[in-house]
Order: structure tokens, then sequence, then C-alpha cells
């Protein structure tokens, strides 16, 4: 028995802990990570899965039950009504009233997402043809971050959605995202923050989230966006404020250094 529910609950550990990216076999939204992608969740399961389901169920007995009760068989005379007001009525009537009982709540998530508490830091995303670029404003940290190719993966990277450069956020805290493009529309996702943004050259689109626990997230580019757009993933590590603290000041220098590399190179070239 003990050993039943100690490889139950190293199962439901180890569930846990890939639960922020997608997962083989996987039915419905990866497990929120933020209040915004709770309340989405909720929405979904609370509300519209029953509604779904009881219309499915209702429009399938209606079916069946047209099949045997007006079956050819048992109706040689087949009757000529056309026009039924009181059906019409109730068939315009409560599929109006369904969508308002969705669109209420649907809208209070809307809102509550769209208003930007005060953030305790900001970062900027950049897409590109076909990677993402990342700014920290306050810090002066800039760099670019690609998806590490299917060879180079470390084993506990996952394929198509690693990157060599991930972006470092505090746990806890507001991050607000500024989210643009540099040539065509991406669009920067990640599933268990709730956040999906268009990045549109040109134009800065604005978005939050507030990470409640430490672990790596995955998001990948959601605008078809050319050739690579499959390749062009996000990943989000979410860490503690000292773990934070420190890469802020490795990455300082690491990205300055890059960036000095860089420039020698283009000079080099030119
Ligand atoms: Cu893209």
């Amino acid at each position: 028995m003990k050993k039943i529910l100690l490889i139950i609950s190293s199962f439901l550990i180890a569930v846990e802990a890939f639960a922020n990216q997608p997962k083989d076999w996987q039915l419905g939204f990866q497990n929120p990570a933020s209040d915004g992608m709770r309340d989405i969740v909720n929405f979904h399961n609370n509300l519209l899965l029953p509604i779904i389901i009881a219309i499915s169920v209702f429009v399938l007995f209606l079916m069946l039950y047209a099949c045997v009760r007006f079956r050819a068989s048992a109706n040689p005379n087949p009757s000529k009504r056309t026009h039924n007001v009181t059906v019409e009525i109730l068939w315009t009537l409560i599929p109006c009233l369904i969508l308002i009982v969705m669109a209420v709540p649907s809208f209070k998530i809307l809102y509550k997402q769209d208003t930007i508490p005060k953030a305790d830091l900001t970062i900027k995303a950049i897409g590109y043809q076909w990677y993402w670029g990342y700014e920290y404003p306050d810090e002066n940290i800039i760099f670019d971050s690609y998806m590490v190719e299917e060879k180079d993966l470390r084993a506990d990277q996952p394929r198509l959605l690693a990157v060599d450069n991930e972006v470092v956020v505090p746990v806890n805290k507001v991050v607000k995202v500024l989210i643009t493009a540099n040539d065509v529309l991406h669009a920067w996702a990640l599933p268990s923050f709730g956040v999906k943004r268009d990045a549109v050259p040109g134009r800065i689109n604005e978005t939050w989230f507030k990470a409640e626990k430490e672990g790596t997230y995955y998001g990948q580019c959601s605008e078809l966006c050319g050739i690579k757009h499959a390749f062009m993933p996000i990943t989000v590590k979410v860490v503690s404020e000292e773990d934070y603290q420190e890469w802020l000041s490795e990455a300082r220098i690491k990205f300055a250094e890059e960036e000095i590399e860089n420039n020698k190179l283009k000079l080099a070239s030119k």
C-alpha cells in the first residue's frame, strides 16, 4: 500500500514540476501560475464547459428524438407546418440569455487584465524574424534570446521551447511587459500566466503578470510570422528576489561584453 501511495505521489510531484509546459496527451490548459490565468481557467472550467456540454447533449437529444418520432415509416403523411411563433421566440431568446451569462464574467476578466497595477519591474520584448530580443530598460540590460537547436539541448531542456538566454524575473512581483516587433507581426504568449499580446512594428502593446511560483515557464510566438514562426519560443525563469539580484549583476556584465564583441565584429567586417 505504502509503495502504491509513493508511486502515486511521485507521479503527482513529477506532473507539478512539468506543469508549466505542454505535456503529452494534455487536455485543457496548463496549470495557472498567476491570478489572471486562474480566473481564465475557472471561467472556462466552471462556466463555459458546463454550458457547452449541456448544449451538446440537448442538441443530440433533439436530433435523436426527431429521427425516431418523425421517421418516414411512422409518418406516411408528413406535417406541412412551417412556423411556430413560440418556438421561434424561445430559440432566439435563450441563446441571447446564454451569451449574456457568458459575456458578463468574461468582460470582468478582460478588464481586470487590462488594468496594469503599479509595476515592480518593466521588461520589453521585441519580436524579430525569428527570435525575441529583450530589454530591461531600468537596468540597462539588452539581449537576444534564440531557440536551442535540438542537437544542443541539455537533458532538462524541452525541445522547441528552450532558449539560450532566458528572461529572468522575481517571484511575486508585478512585471510589466512592453511588446513590439521590428519586422512583421509576432505575439508574445505565455500560457501559464494567461498572457498573449500581439507584437506590432511601430507600436508598443502592454501587458503584465505576477508569477506566484518559482520555476521555468515556456511560451511561443503566437502570430504566424514566417517560415520559422514555430522556432522562436519564449522562456521565463521565475526566481527568488536574491537570485534575481544576482542574475542582474551577472547579466549586466555578460550582455555588455557580448555587445562589445558584436560591435568589434561589425567594425572588423566594414
Ligand atoms: Cu513570430
